[in-house]
């Protein structure tokens, strides 16, 4: 194995993170995108907790949390300066609070909530942001970096679970920002549509570079 694999899934807020974070250092790998229903045995023997994303890296060594993933990729090469634009607790109330009320927010069914009142909760939270985006284009100054990164793909699943209510409230730096961050052509990139990966399949290289070729 020359290049490190990327067992990823589209649609997953931590594995876009991740995919942001490998773009932009320019870190190729081959991405092998999973079902959740259908884990392949490759990816669950080298992690058993079985959560994507997951890197192995061509040493053998596997990391299997995303944040962990995105400090790794940037600490290869950080060519925007994301690294300096992270903020620990920014991103851990993103993970912790505010993941607990998207997630009952998003799937009443699956958690027994009332749906309007972890929204409120979440939007709490998210006012947290805008009060920082206000004052600046991007969480931590003018650029976007890793806490933007970090945390944008879980504001976006908020956004798209009602987006005419997300829409109406009076988050005007914070849609903006989200706005900016979905048109930036590395979203785009990270976002390439690709079928599940199945064992004997010829590797498909994921990067910037190589990304038009497959969408
Ligand atoms: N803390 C992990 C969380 C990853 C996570 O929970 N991913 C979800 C998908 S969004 C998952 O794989 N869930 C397992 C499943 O649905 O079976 C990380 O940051 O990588």
């Amino acid at each position: 194995m020359t290049r490190p694999i990327l067992y990823s899934f589209r649609r997953c807020p931590y594995a876009m993170r991740a995919r942001l974070a490998l773009l932009v250092s320019d870190t190729i790998c081959e991405i092998r995108e999973v079902k959740l229903v259908a884990k392949p045995a490759e990816m669950v023997s080298v992690s058993p907790k079985a959560t994507v994303p997951v890197l192995v890296l061509p040493d053998g060594r596997v990391i299997d949390e995303s944040l962990d993933i995105m400090r790794w990729a940037l600490g290869r090469n950080d060519p925007e300066g994301w690294l300096a634009r992270g903020d620990e607790a920014l991103i851990a109330a993103n993970d912790g609070p505010f993941k607990h009320h998207l997630d009952r927010y998003k799937y009443p069914d699956r958690h027994a909530s009332d749906p309007a009142q972890h929204r409120h909760a979440a939007l709490e939270l998210l006012h947290v942001l805008e009060a920082r985006l206000a004052s600046q284009p991007c969480l931590r100054g003018d650029a976007p970096g890793l806490a933007d990164a970090a945390i944008m793909p879980f504001v976006r699943q908020f956004a798209q679970t009602d987006r005419a209510w997300f829409d109406a409230r009076p988050l005007p730096h914070l849609q903006a920002w989200l706005e900016r961050r979905l048109a930036a052509p590395l979203f785009s990139a990270a976002m390439v549509r690709l079928q599940p990966w199945q064992a004997g399949d010829a590797p498909i290289l994921f990067s910037d570079r190589e990304s038009q070729f497959l969408s």
